[in-house]
């Protein structure tokens, strides 16, 4: 095992696998910026390096000096954590080049995966099933007129640099075909600086259902299970859970073995992720793979017991998996909520400013993921996700109770938070049924926003207000109708509470709104 190595990143995957280095005996350094001088993945690690400013491009995204920094404090290894440069060929072979160890996959691997087209040539030769369509790039709009004529509309058209969404269009007959084309290309040429486009067939309701596979260097590749991640906005998930609703032990068994050969195709090695379609007849289709450790992560660690964190080093270090396919077999549920600095009110605008409280869940089966404490500065120099809040039960009804208890034991002031919109996500009853698909959040948002109860410290403050007005009308403590006197934290669900505290809720809301 390596002695030292270097995390290039920052925020809650920092201190992820700063953890994952303190278990296995491994120092940490860790790299800021002038905006985290006082951030908590500083303080955490072994060491601390000053990278640069505070924007990313001079700092997190400054691959040479993050070389030579890990030379300099004699790391022998360097983990990208996701985003940043997780995904940079140049950064892997650079890393390579400087003698280090890149904890992730190949350079090659990276590459292989890179370009959206080359990724499905490489799916369909290793026999792994991909959305009907183009393996090339369209010439103009009567070569996909031809295409679309072929596969039946609605077709999509992608495009080939892509992924996550950009340059991507949905058409619904022919009259729609040229004008599309011509907008894909804009948007392609604008965001990848390749103007090159294919066609798709257009899977009507699927859902985003991912594959985590792990290899080492000794030719064995594992699937982890799926991750179900339908719940997303604007690509953005919101939601992932462990294992999926759709997906029988057959189904796993299938969409696991085809992971891996996509996988073993680009000569995967580390951690990484195959990303599936399921349609609604429990076909599914290759997307891409992400070659990274990614957020949702997590939810498999904690179906499988496995730490893929460590595992990462480990098999960065030359180990071996120590299991094989069989010994993985999901047991009970996870679900991960992504807790961002955004406004769900206001069309998640970002959100800014200092964590002026924050109060932690915690209690049987709750993973708080963070990167946030009192005090810390909320800014837009980076992404807006603080923290991720993981829980573990035994069935998925079970789990969606726990979610929404531990949701409600959250508090973080000075900020608007997802918070809120995740709470009645937890109470929606499609949601509870795991009637969900990729256009579920988008189609539903309308109906989850915009109940918003007063805020935690309004509450509390019209409770208290609303408890001395009761004494200085009937010169008695307000108690419960149970005879016993009860306060109320403001934060559980009402049905469970005793009728004498609903009534003084109800009055403290009264009083909440009543300005408003
Ligand atoms: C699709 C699709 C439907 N049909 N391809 C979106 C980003 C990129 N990774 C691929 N994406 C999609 N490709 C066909 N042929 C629907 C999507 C899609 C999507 C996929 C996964 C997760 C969220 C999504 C949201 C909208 C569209």
């Amino acid at each position: 095992m390596f002695s030292k190595v270097l995390i290039a990143n920052r925020g809650e995957i920092a201190l992820r696998v700063i953890r994952a280095c303190r278990e296995l005996g491994v120092r940490s350094v860790a790299i800021y910026s002038d905006a985290d001088v006082q951030a908590p993945h500083v303080r955490e690690a072994d060491e601390a390096l000053h990278i640069g400013p505070a924007p990313s491009s001079d700092s997190y995204l400054r691959g040479d000096r993050i070389v030579e920094a890990a030379k300099r404090v004699g790391a022998e290894a360097i983990h990208p954590g996701y985003g940043f440069l997780s995904e940079r060929e140049w950064f892997a072979r650079l890393v390579r080049e400087e003698g280090l160890v890149f904890v992730g996959p190949p350079p090659e691997a990276i590459a292989a995966m890179g370009s959206k087209t080359a990724a499905r040539q490489l799916a369909i030769g290793a026999g792994v099933p991909v959305v009907p369509g183009t393996t090339s790039a369209v010439e103009d709009a009567a070569a996909a007129e031809r295409v679309a004529d072929e596969f039946g509309y609605p077709v999509l058209l992608k495009a080939a640099a892509g992924g996550g969404g950009k340059g991507m269009r949905v058409v619904r007959d022919r009259t729609e075909l040229t004008s599309s084309l011509e907008a894909a290309r804009r948007e392609a040429k604008n965001a990848f600086g390749d103007d090159a486009v294919y066609v798709e067939k257009y899977i009507v309701g699927p859902r985003h259902v991912e594959i985590q596979v792990l290899g080492d260097h000794h030719g064995t590749i594992l699937s982890l299970g799926e991750r179900e991640c339908s719940i997303q906005r604007r690509h953005q998930k919101m939601i992932e859970e462990a294992p999926s609703v759709a997906v029988s032990p057959e189904l796993r068994r299938e969409m696991g073995d085809t992971a891996v050969r996509a996988a073993r195709a680009a000569g995967y090695v580390n951690a990484g992720t195959c990303e599936f379609l399921l349609d609604r007849d429990g076909r599914f289709y290759f997307l891409e793979m992400n070659t990274r450790l990614q957020v949702e992560h997590p939810v498999t660690e904690l179906v499988t017991g496995i730490d893929l964190v460590q595992w990462q080093f480990r098999v960065a270090a030359g180990e071996r998996l120590p299991f094989v396919q069989h010994d993985i077999v999901p047991r009970g549920w996870a679900i991960e909520c992504r807790i961002t600095s955004e406004d769900p009110e206001n069309g998640f605008l970002p959100s800014t400013g200092r964590v002026e409280y924050l109060h932690l869940p915690s209690g049987s089966g709750v993973r708080w993921d963070g990167g946030i404490e009192t005090g810390s500065e909320i800014s837009l120099h980076y992404d807006p996700m603080l923290a991720k809040l993981i829980v573990w039960a035994p069935d998925r009804d079970q789990a969606v109770a726990r979610m929404h208890r531990a949701l409600l034991e959250l508090t973080v002031h000075g900020i608007e938070t997802s918070r809120e919109f995740h709470l009645r996500v937890m109470e929606d009853a499609e949601f509870r049924r795991g009637d969900i698909e990729i256009q579920w959040l988008e189609r539903r948002l309308p109906t989850l926003v915009g109940t918003k109860p007063p805020e935690e410290g309004v509450r509390a403050a019209a409770i208290a207000a609303a408890l001395l007005a009761h004494r200085d009308r009937t010169g008695k403590v307000a108690s419960a109708s149970n005879g016993h006197a009860s306060t109320s934290n403001g934060a559980s669900s009402d049905s469970q509470r005793p009728e004498g505290v609903d009534a003084w809720k109800e009055a403290a809301r009264r009083e909440a709104v009543r300005d408003r």
